[in-house]
């Protein structure tokens, strides 16, 4: 039973090996949980197959493994598994019983699933498929296992109404419910993201399965506390999380503090009024912990809003700018055409309650974390600089193939 274990949860993360995956692995074995780590390496070779690398060198697998294996004996496990090998996920749910799945093993890029049909195909099988097996697995062999699945965000897309956690009182007709909230996805890579939370939802209601639907923001940072070496203010190259700055799989800030780093002008889309609700990565596993230490009651289906603060593409932009002199960089900023379908003037007004509800205090400031993040990507710019060629946004989402 869930919570009956007292100290120490078993806990599988799907996508242990990505962005998030892997700092989250870290800091639930450092806090005494066990982890199963599964990933089929897909991020590897989506960012390989668009041309682009990680800022940050990964070494391979095997050697990253071993290190945590070393570190934590006998409290980490790793598969390499693909969601979409049914049969597989069965296996691994019936074999290790887990207390809690963080299931974060999905296509992230929105500008990646617009490349072409296929890759929009790709994406919302990769996503939809995987969670239904995931759901399958759980009920068939650890119904009291809880679900923390990454959505986003994105998902509620940008009405002209404040947005609530998940939910929307309706009066209609004289009658009133409590309604899912609106979806309004803004890519191929969003709707995923949509259809897994009604999956979710439908679920949990007819098995009685419980999970927390996150909404996420936006994030960034590049490093996290259990990345450092043993009494040292280094960090152990080993343990490091990916950074990605292509047009594909780099995120609005990460993108522009790696082109801070090597002079390139800031690429602002379009105005740069949009509006998002951002995170630092160390904050995201924060939140992703709280989520597993204090779980929803069978067959319950909760979504939190997870982000610290909305700012728009320019206000980062000038944050970027300004934190960018305290290193020497002289950081320019760009309005390019915007290679997106997106408002660029719009109301933001979401509710984010349930983290801190639960004890959720973000760890630095946003220009704090700015200055963690400068003097790690400065000594990582030769990588930047020779990858620069994939900062510029090539795909058009109104231009997308047809094929
Ligand atoms: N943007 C720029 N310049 C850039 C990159 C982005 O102006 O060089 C703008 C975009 O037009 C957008 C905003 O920054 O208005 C955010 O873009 P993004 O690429 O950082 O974020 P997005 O495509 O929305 O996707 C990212 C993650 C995704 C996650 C989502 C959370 O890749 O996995 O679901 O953030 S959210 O945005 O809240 O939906």
């Amino acid at each position: 039973m869930y919570g009956e274990m007292g100290f120490g949860l078993k806990v599988m993360v799907l996508g242990a090996d990505g962005y998030i995956g892997w700092p989250l692995s870290l800091h639930l074995l450092a806090l005494g949980h066990e982890v199963i780590g599964v990933d089929n390496f897909s991020r590897r070779r989506r960012v390989r197959e668009v041309g682009a690398r990680s800022a940050i060198s990964l070494g391979n697998p095997y050697e990253r493994y071993g290190r945590v294996k070393d570190l934590y004996p006998g409290k980490f496990d790793w598969r390499v598994n693909d969601l979409l090998d049914g049969e597989e996920i069965d296996y691994l749910f019936k074999y290790y019983k887990p207390d809690a799945v963080v299931h974060l093993a999905e296509q992230p890029s929105a500008p990646y699933s617009h490349i072409d049909r296929d890759h929009a195909v790709e994406t919302q099988i990769n996503n939809t498929i995987g969670t239904v097996n995931v759901l399958f697995a759980m009920k068939n062999h650890a119904p009291n296992c809880h679900l923390i699945k990454l959505g986003t965000m994105g998902e509620y897309g940008t009405p002209n109404i404040d947005i609530g956690e998940g939910y929307l009182t309706v009066e209609h007709r004289g009658r009133k419910n409590t309604l899912p909230f609106p979806k309004q996805a803004g890519s191929w890579y969003h709707q995923t993201k949509v259809f897994d939370s009604h999956n979710i939802r439908f679920a949990c209601k007819i098995w009685g399965l419980r999970s927390t639907d996150i909404m996420q923001g936006v994030l960034y940072g590049v490093v996290t506390d259990e990345m450092l070496l043993e009494g040292s203010a280094d960090y152990d190259q080993t343990l490091m999380t990916r950074f990605d700055f292509d047009e594909y799989f780099g995120t609005a800030l990460n993108r522009f503090m790696a082109q801070a780093v090597i002079g390139f002008p800031l690429t602002v889309y379009g105005k740069g009024y949009q509006k998002r609700g951002y995170l630092a990565l160390r904050d995201a596993i924060q939140c992703l912990t709280i989520a597993l230490e204090k779980p929803p009651e069978e067959g319950k289906y909760r979504v939190w809003n997870q982000f610290d603060e909305c700012y728009t593409v320019l206000e980062l932009a000038d944050k970027v700018k300004q934190v960018g002199k305290e290193f020497g960089l002289d950081v320019t900023i760009h309005n390019i055409s915007n290679p997106r379908v997106e408002a660029e003037e719009h109301y933001y007004n979401p509710d984010r309650q349930h983290l801190p509800d639960h004890g959720f205090k973000p760890t630095y400031t946003l220009e704090d974390e700015l200055r963690i993040m400068f003097p790690i990507l400065i000594k990582n710019r030769r990588r930047i600089e020779e990858r620069k060629d994939r900062i510029l946004p090539t795909h058009d989402y109104r231009r997308t193939s047809q094929t």
